[in-house]
C-alpha cells in the first residue's frame, strides 16, 4: 500500500460538500418518468421495465442520504461495525425501501398513468437469495435494525452470480434450477471500482532481514484476484440513515496469467480468466452442514481479505499508520466461522503490510473480533485440511500455527501436565490428515463468543465449548435472535399493521414492546372480530397463492397448519408427515367425529446432496397426492408441498398461518427465526423445548403455546437406551402409521422407495428420535384442534401471541449487540 497521507486525495475534491446539497433531485414521479423514458433500453413499459424504473428512482431518492451517511461515518468519530457474512438473504428490496422512505403514496402516484398496480410491480422483483436460510436472513434483519437504530454498521458479503437455487418439484422430487438473479440487472447496486482490492492466493513465503535487522515475511508468486465492490443501500426506517451492504465480485486482474501472455497465448490467457471469476459464481446451498470444497475456502478468504483490506484502507486514509485507536473504533462481527479466516488475515495485513509487531497486531485482532455461533450440529463445524491451506494460503497457515503455539502455552499453564487438553483444544486437529478447527480459531481470537438463544448458549458453555468456557468465561454471552418488524409485520401484513396502528398508534414499528398493549384488548369483542377478519383475509390470499403454486385448494375456513424452513432431519418434517398420515388414516377409518378440518402446508429446500432430505420431500409429495385425491378425505384434510420456498413466499405465508410448526428434536435448533415471524403475525405455535421456542413460551405463557415432546436433557438421556421399535409397538396410532407406510400405499408404482425413511424411524441410532415424540405430538395436535373449534378463544390466543412477540424484534437483539458486545 502507498504511504498514507492525512490529506484527502485530490480526486475527492470533485465531490460536493456535505453541508451544501446540490440541486434537489426530481420528485419520485418525475424521476420515474425520466428513468422509464431515457434510462432504460426500450422504455416499452413492460412490468419488468416499470419495476426497474421505479427501483432506480427510489434509489435516487436515497443517494443524498447515502452519501451523507458515508461521509459522516468516514471520520470514525463513532465506533463502527463490519458484519462479515458469507450470506445475506435480502429478498426483495422495493417494498421495504418504500416503507422505510415513506414513498408508497408517491409510487402509486408515479404509476397512476400505467395499467399496473404497485403490488404487481413489487412481484416483478427477483429475490436476492444470497443465503440458505436462517443464518443469512438473520444477517439481513440485522442490517435493517442497525440502519433503523442509526448505527454505523456495514455488511460485507459476496455478490454471487447465482443465489440459492430455484426448486422445482418434478414427479414429487426436488429438481434444482440455477438462480441467475442478476440477469435483468440489479437496479439497487452501485459498482464502485475505486474501491478495488487485490486478494492473493497460492504462491509461497520467503523471509528477509531488513537494514534494521528486523525479519520480514513476504508472500510471493501469488495468483492474485481482483475484488470489485458492489454497494447496496440499506435504508433505515424514516431516519435519514442509509447504510451499506458491500458485496464483492471476483474478477481477473489484468496480469492474471503473465507467463501465458509472454508466450504469446493472448487469447488463451484472456479466456482463462474465468478461473478467478469462479470464486463468486455460486452460493453453496448447504444449510447447517459443512461442505469442505476448496472453492468454498477460496470464497471465505476472498470475502475476509477484501473486506479487511477495505476497512484498513479507510482507516489509513484518515489516521495514517497510527493504529492506536483502531480497536476502540472498530468491531468485526463474524457470522459463524465462515469468515473466521479473517482472524489470521487481519494479523497478516497488520504485520506484513502495515509493519506492526506480532503483539500489537494480536492486541488489535483479539480486541476487534467477535464470533457468533449458529449451530451445535457436529456436521456443520468447519474444519479445513492443513494440506489445502498450505497450498492455497501458505502465509495464513503460518500465522495460524503461530497463534496456536502461543495459545497452547496458555492452555498448558491452565491445565498443567494435561497433554490431552493440549490435543483436544488445539486449533490444529492432529492425525494423519490434520485439520484447522475454525471454531477454535474464532474463539481464541475473539473477545466475544455468543450463541443465538438461551438454551443454545447454555449448551455451548456446557458441551461443545466447555473447556473454552472454563478458560475464558467472560467471552461467552447470549444474544437471542430476532426478526425485523418492518419487513415481517409492517410490510408483509398491511392489514394487521393498519389495525395495530389504529389501536396503538404507529410507534410499534420501531418499538415492538408496545404490542403488549394488545393484552388490554383481548376481551373487546369488536376488536377480536376485526383481528379475526384480518386473519381470514390473509388466509384467503395465502390460499390463492397455494392454488397457483401447488394446484391444491386450501379452504380459509379450515385450520392452516404450516411448516416452512430448510428440509433437514433434525427439523423433523417427517414427524409432521407422519401426523398427516395418521389423520388420513383416521378419516379413512371414519373417525371424523371431533375432527377439525385442516390444511397442512410444508415447504423448504433440501441441500442438493442430502439424500434423506430429498426423500422426505418425495414422501410429502406422495402423501399429499393421496390425501388430495380422495374426496372422502378432503373435507377434513388437505396437504400441499410448496415449491421454491423463499423470503418472498414467507411474506405471504406468515400472515395467513394459524398454526406454526416448530418441532425440531430438542437441543438441535440453535434458535429458529421463522418461529418468531409466525408469532408476530398471530400464529400459535406447536413446538418443542428447543431454541428460541423456549423464550417464546416464556413470553406468551404456556396457556397460549402448544408444547410437546422431550426436552434437551431428556433427549440426551433417552438416547442411551432408545428403542423405537418398542415405542412403535406401544403406540397404536404410530403402529398404524408405520403399517400404512410399509404397505406401500403411498408409493404403489415405486416399490421400496421409502424404505430408508422407515428404517431411519425404526433405528435405535435415529439421531432425531422421531418415534419418541410422535404420541406426545399427536395428543397436543388434538388439543390444537379443540382450541381451534372456539374462534373466540383461538383469536384471543392469537392476539396474545402477537402481543408477546415484542422481545423478538431484531431491534432488541441489536440493542444487545450494541451495548454488550460492540459497545458503540
Ligand atoms: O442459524 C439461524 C438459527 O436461527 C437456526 O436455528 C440455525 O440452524 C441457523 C452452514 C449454517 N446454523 N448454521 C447454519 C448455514 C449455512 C452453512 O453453510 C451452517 N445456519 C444456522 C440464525 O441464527
Amino acid at each position: 500500500p502507498k504511504a498514507a497521507s492525512k490529506k484527502a486525495p485530490a480526486k475527492r475534491q470533485a465531490k460536493p460538500k456535505a453541508a451544501e446539497p446540490c440541486e434537489p433531485c426530481d420528485s419520485l414521479p418525475a424521476s420515474f418518468e425520466r428513468h422509464l423514458r431515457y434510462g432504460l433500453s426500450r422504455g416499452e413499459g413492460v412490468s419488468c421495465e416499470l419495476f426497474q424504473a421505479l427501483a432506480y428512482s427510489v434509489k435516487e431518492q436515497m443517494l443524498d442520504n447515502w452519501r451523507q451517511t458515508r461521509m459522516d461515518d468516514s471520520h470514525f468519530k463513532h465506533k463502527q461495525v463490519a458484519y462479515l457474512s458469507l450470506e445475506f438473504l435480502m429478498g426483495r428490496a422495493l417494498g421495504n425501501a418504500l416503507l422505510s422512505l415513506d414513498l408508497q403514496q408517491d409510487s402509486r402516484d408515479a404509476l397512476s398513468n400505467y395499467a399496473v398496480s404497485l403490488e404487481e410491480l413489487e412481484e416483478a422483483e427477483h429475490d436476492a437469495g444470497l443465503g440458505n436460510g436462517g443464518l443469512g436472513r438473520l444477517a439481513a434483519c440485522f442490517l435493517d435494525s442497525c440502519a433503523s437504530m442509526d448505527l454505523s454498521v456495514t455488511g460485507y458479503g459476496i455478490r454471487y452470480e447465482y443465489g440459492m437455487f430455484a426448486q422445482k418439484i418434478v414427479d414429487g422430487y426436488q429438481v434444482e434450477r440455477p438462480d441467475r438473479w442478476l440477469r435483468e440487472g440489479n437496479p439497487w447496486e452501485v459498482r464502485v471500482p475505486t474501491h478495488n482490492v487485490i486478494v492473493p492466493f497460492f504462491g509461497h513465503t520467503e523471509s528477509y532481514v531488513d537494514k534494521q535487522g528486523r525479519r520480514h515475511i513476504i508472500w510471493v508468486e501469488t495468483q492474485d484476484v481482483l475484488a470489485v465492490a458492489y454497494d447496496m443501500p440499506v435504508p433505515g426506517y424514516r431516519n435519514g440513515r442509509v447504510n451499506t451492504l458491500r458485496l464483492w465480485k471476483a474478477e481477473a486482474t489484468d496480469d492474471f496469467d503473465l507467463a501465458e501472455f509472454n508466450q504469446g497465448d493472448y487469447t488463451e490467457a484472456v479466456a482463462r480468466k474465468n478461473l478467478a471469476e469462479q470464486i463468486t459464481m455460486v452460493l453453496y446451498p448447504n444449510d447447517a452442514s459443512e461442505n469442505g470444497k476448496e472453492l468454498r475456502l477460496r470464497q471465505q478468504y476472498f470475502l475476509s481479505s477484501a473486506s479487511l483490506q477495505d476497512l484498513l484502507k479507510r482507516w489509513v486514509s484518515r489516521h495514517g499508520h497510527d493504529f492506536t485507536q483502531f480497536a476502540a473504533k472498530n468491531v468485526m462481527q463474524l457470522n459463524d466461522t465462515h469468515p473466521s479466516i479473517a482472524v489470521p488475515e487481519l494479523m497478516r495485513l497488520l504485520i506484513d503490510e502495515y509493519g506492526l509487531e506480532w503483539d500489537s497486531a494480536w492486541a488489535i485482532t483479539s480486541q476487534t473480533m467477535a464470533y457468533t455461533n449458529h449451530t451445535l450440529l457436529p456436521e456443520a463445524l468447519e474444519r479445513w485440511p492443513v494440506r489445502m491451506m498450505a497450498q492455497m494460503l501458505p502465509r495464513i497457515l503460518e500465522i495460524i500455527y503461530e497463534i496456536n503455539a502461543r495459545y497452547l502455552d496458555l492452555v498448558a499453564h491452565h491445565w498443567p501436565g494435561d497433554a490431552s487438553k493440549l490435543a483436544s483444544m488445539s486449533i490444529i486437529q492432529d492425525g494423519p490428515h490434520p485439520h484447522v478447527r475454525m471454531a477454535y480459531l474464532a474463539i481464541v481470537a475473539s473477545f466475544s463468543v455468543n450463541g443465538v438463544a438461551g438454551l443454545h448458549t447454555q449448551l455451548l458453555k456446557s458441551g461443545l465449548f466447555k473447556d473454552f468456557y472454563e478458560l475464558w468465561p467472560h467471552k461467552f454471552n447470549n444474544r437471542t435472535n430476532g426478526v425485523t418488524p418492518r419487513r415481517w409485520l409492517a410490510h408483509c401484513n398491511p392489514a394487521l399493521a393498519k389495525l395495530l396502528t389504529a389501536h396503538l398508534g404507529k410507534e410499534w414499528v420501531t418499538d415492538l414492546s408496545q404490542l403488549t398493549a394488545l393484552n388490554a384488548l383481548t376481551q373487546d369483542t369488536a376488536f377480536i372480530q376485526k383481528w379475526r377478519d384480518v386473519k381470514q383475509a390473509n388466509k384467503a390470499l395465502l390460499a390463492k397463492m397455494i392454488a397457483k403454486e401447488c394446484g391444491v385448494e386450501f379452504d380459509p375456513s379450515m385450520l392452516f397448519d404450516v411448516q416452512v424452513k430448510r428440509i433437514h432431519e433434525y427439523k423433523r418434517q417427517l414427524l409432521n408427515i407422519l401426523h398427516v398420515v395418521h389423520l388420513y388414516h383416521q378419516i379413512q377409518q371414519g373417525h371424523t367425529e371431533n375432527m377439525v378440518p385442516r390444511c397442512v402446508l410444508i415447504g423448504g429446500k433440501a441441500a442438493p446432496g442430502y439424500f434423506m432430505a430429498k426423500l422426505i420431500i418425495k414422501l410429502a409429495s406422495n402423501v399429499a397426492h393421496m390425501v388430495n385425491s380422495d374426496p372422502l378425505v378432503t373435507p377434513y384434510l388437505r396437504f400441499a408441498f410448496l415449491p421454491n420456498y423463499n423470503v418472498s413466499a414467507m411474506e405471504k405465508i406468515c400472515p395467513g398461518t394459524d398454526l406454526s410448526e416448530q418441532i425440531s428434536t430438542a437441543g438441535k435448533e440453535a434458535s429458529g427465526t421463522g418461529n418468531m415471524k409466525f408469532m408476530m403475525n398471530g400464529a400459535l405455535t406447536i413446538g418443542t423445548m428447543d431454541g428460541a421456542n423456549i423464550e417464546m413460551l416464556e413470553e406468551v405463557g404456556s396457556e397460549n403455546f402448544f408444547l410437546f415432546g422431550l426436552n434437551a436433557e431428556q433427549v440426551a438421556e433417552v438416547r442411551n437406551h432408545y428403542h423405537p421399535r418398542s415405542i412403535i409397538d406401544d403406540s397404536p396410532a404410530l403402529s398404524e402409521v408405520m403399517k400404512l407406510l410399509k404397505s406401500g400405499h403411498f408409493n404403489l408404482l415405486e416399490p421400496g422407495i421409502f424404505d430408508p425413511i422407515i428404517a431411519a424411524i425404526e433405528s435405535s441410532d435415529d439421531q432425531w428420535m422421531t418415534a419418541a415424540d410422535f404420541d406426545s405430538y399427536r395428543v397436543v395436535q388434538e388439543a390444537v384442534a379443540r382450541a381451534y373449534k372456539d374462534p373466540q378463544v383461538w383469536t384471543q390466543m392469537s392476539i396474545r401471541n402477537t402481543a408477546a412477540s415484542g422481545r423478538f424484534s431484531s431491534d432488541v437483539t441489536i440493542a444487545g449487540y450494541r451495548d454488550e458486545i460492540w459497545k458503540l
